[in-house]
């Protein structure tokens, strides 16, 4: 026998299903998607922290309950490729069509997800705070984000470079699943309307929204780095205000033009602000220039 590229079918973490791209060979079935320049995989860590496999079946049906975060993660991977390669002609986070890995059942309960700078790695949740967090697609639009904007901008992930880097990976969340909230369909399963973060109300989730409400806070762990989480509020408001008006479309464009060419690793919020207007400028106008302009004065930054 031998590896043979084909496709199935499983349950995501809401029970709704999925059509998947995966690889047979011996009579097995693996979350291997081919069906790009670099394969997409979705390995099982079986609730460790540092063993993982490819997840796999005896047939094409990923149906039982515990491969419904797998299904997921393998799933939105693609979708989530092909929403660079589509929109923005990059062929997956480094350009050149590196392999996307993926890993679910990450750790026990653990109620997170993130980019270790190989591969994305998915908690279940302890079932309180969070599900399975492969479940979101902004989720892991988020993530993979974090490593377009290490193989690009480089942005340093403390103090406003790292806000400015959180903010990215949720302005793309927001491209891939167009709602101002961020992680709603993982977090807190039995309270329905929350989420993690708001774009449009960044108060409510205890976000700054402006500059008078900046958080001054250490370059450690406990301080997040500098709030790089919180005082992403700050420029999510921006974006908020922004493609409110300009529409989605035409900021899609301007927000990457600004992540791949013009920021650099020590960016500022100002230094955001302006290569934002740049960009808009560079693909549309004077109009679109003034929009985002507006958009950054209106939370203090200038
Ligand atoms: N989920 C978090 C994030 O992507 C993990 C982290 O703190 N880096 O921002
Ligand atoms: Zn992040
Ligand atoms: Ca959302
Ligand atoms: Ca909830």
């Amino acid at each position: 026998l031998e590896e043979v590229a084909t496709t199935g079918y499983g349950y995501g973490n809401r029970g709704d299903y999925k059509s998947l791209n995966l690889v047979s060979d011996s009579g097995k079935y693996y979350l291997v998607d081919q069906t790009h320049t670099g394969n997409i995989e979705t390995y099982d860590a079986r609730n460790t922290e540092t063993n993982f496999t490819l997840m796999s079946d005896y047939d094409n049906a990923f149906t039982s309950t515990s491969q419904r975060p797998g299904v997921d993660a393998h799933y939105y991977a693609d979708q989530v490729y092909d929403y660079y390669l589509n929109t923005h002609n990059r062929n997956s986070y480094d350009g050149k069509g590196a392999p996307l890995y993926s890993v679910v059942h990450f750790g026990y309960n653990y109620n997170n997800a993130f980019w270790n700078g190989e591969a994305m790695f998915y908690g279940d949740g302890d079932g309180r705070t969070f599900s399975p967090l492969s479940g979101a697609n902004d989720v892991i639009a988020h993530e993979l984000t974090h490593a377009v904007t290490e193989h690009t901008a480089g942005l340093v992930y403390q103090y406003q470079p790292g806000a400015l880097n959180e903010s990215f990976s949720d302005v793309f969340g927001y491209f891939v699943d167009p709602d101002f909230l961020m992680g709603e369909d993982v977090y807190t399963p039995g309270v329905a309307g929350d989420a993690l973060r708001s774009m449009s109300n960044p108060e409510q989730y205890n976000q700054p929204a402006h500059m008078n409400q900046y958080r001054n806070l250490p370059n450690t762990k406990d301080g997040d780095y500098g709030g790089v989480h919180i005082n992403s509020g700050i420029p999510n408001k921006a974006f908020y205000n922004t493609v409110t008006v300009i529409g989605k479309a035409k900021a899609e464009k301007i927000y990457y033009r600004a992540l791949t060419y013009y920021l650099t690793p020590n960016a500022s919020f100002s230094d955001a602000r302006a290569a934002l207007i740049r960009s808009a400028q560079d693909l549309y106008g004077s109009t679109e220039a003034n929009t985002i302009a507006n958009a950054w004065s209106s939370v203090g930054v200038y």
